[in-house]
């Protein structure tokens, strides 16, 4: 079995966290079959490099589409290299992320793409990858500048200006409303850097528009998180009207404890990632805009950086990606539905 059968796994239309699982165990009964270490396996290797997607939570959408457009990209360059796809189960999991990028030094893989979970807690392995001449490229949520720094690394970073899009969302909302609105922040995952951009791009624009911040709170970009914390805020603040969540699952969370609570006033709520989950509710108002950040093209990019790393040709320099604000207005209009005769 060679490191195809991987990628063939990978394309079988199963869920990709099952798909994942199961690449990885084929590659690895067949380097045990052929009776390999990793590292032989490495020597044996095709010209193809391999590389490994390595993402946060497969249960948010924006990172199955970030998987597939990767799978597409590798399905279009099947002679330029092979892909292993991972993700993590749990938004939070920062010791499954490290384990993953152990796991994948331990296949022998040529570079590692990785949306990090945590800004400085996956540094340390990183910096073991990079030793064990791996190249690896940073995409989404940027690493902590100064633990790279204290690792001596230099990690190029593909993703957008999360202040920026935050502060876009937030103000298509506030800036309709009259100033002093009152604004509750719903955070991820706090130890990330886009998580902390995202709140302080929020900040700006209720700043800027003289908005009143009642509380922000983390739900670590979760959906059930968000719903429960939404909860227990309109409980302890009924006054209300503006709901920015950090992330699409949680502005999902968030709006279904809206509906639940039933106040006698409108709440609006934003997201971020414009996952098509939110389109039905974009639609019909329970969520009122989303940024896109156009994730798919995260992971393309990044693989695309990291061949021309590998061939010893690319600039590690930072590549800022597009961001835009999304309402119902933005979305194609909806098929008619299927009439029968
Ligand atoms: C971030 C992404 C998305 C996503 C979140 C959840 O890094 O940019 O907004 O929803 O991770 O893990």
């Amino acid at each position: 079995m060679s490191r195809n059968d991987v990628t063939a796994w990978s394309r079988l239309g199963m869920p990709a966290f099952r798909r994942v699982q199961l690449g990885i165990l084929v590659l690895a009964l067949g380097l045990f079959a052929s009776g390999c270490s990793p590292e032989d396996a490495r020597e044996g290797a095709p010209a193809k490099p391999t590389i490994a997607l390595v993402m946060k939570s497969l249960a948010n959408e924006f990172f199955v589409t970030m998987a597939d457009a990767a799978e597409a990209h590798q399905g279009g360059n099947e002679g330029r290299y092979d892909l292993i796809v991972n993700g993590i189960k749990n938004e939070s999991d920062l010791a499954a992320q490290v384990a993953l990028v152990e796991q994948m030094m331990g296949l022998g893989v040529d570079a590692i793409v990785i949306a990090p979970a945590d800004s400085k807690a996956l540094v340390p392995v990183l910096a073991r990858a990079r030793a064990a001449g791996i190249q690896v490229v940073n995409i989404d949520n940027r690493l902590d500048a100064e633990v790279l720094a204290e690792y001596n690394l230099a990690i190029p970073f593909i993703g957008p200006d999360n202040r920026k899009g935050a502060r876009d969302v937030a103000e298509f909302v506030l800036g309709g409303l009259a100033p002093g609105a009152n604004v509750v922040i719903l955070e991820g995952v706090t130890s990330a850097h886009n998580a902390i951009e995202r709140r302080r791009g929020f900040e700006d624009a209720i700043a800027a528009t003289g908005a009143n911040l009642l509380t922000k709170q983390s739900a670590a970009w979760d959906q059930t998180k968000a719903a429960e914390v939404t909860a227990a805020i309109l409980v302890a603040h009924p006054e209300t009207q503006v709901i920015l969540a950090a992330n699409d699952n949680m502005a999902l969370g968030a709006a279904s404890a809206v509906a639940f609570a039933g106040l006698e006033h409108d709440v609006a709520v934003v997201g971020f990632d414009n996952i098509s989950a939110v389109h039905p509710l974009l639609e019909d108002g329970r969520i009122a805009a989303t940024v896109e950040q156009y994730g798919d093209q995260f992971a393309v990019n990044g693989i695309e950086l990291a061949l021309d790393m590998i061939a010893g040709q690319a600039e590690l320099s930072d590549r800022e990606t597009p961001i835009v604000v999304v309402t119902a207005a933005d979305l194609p209009p909806q098929e008619p539905a299927a009439t029968t005769q």
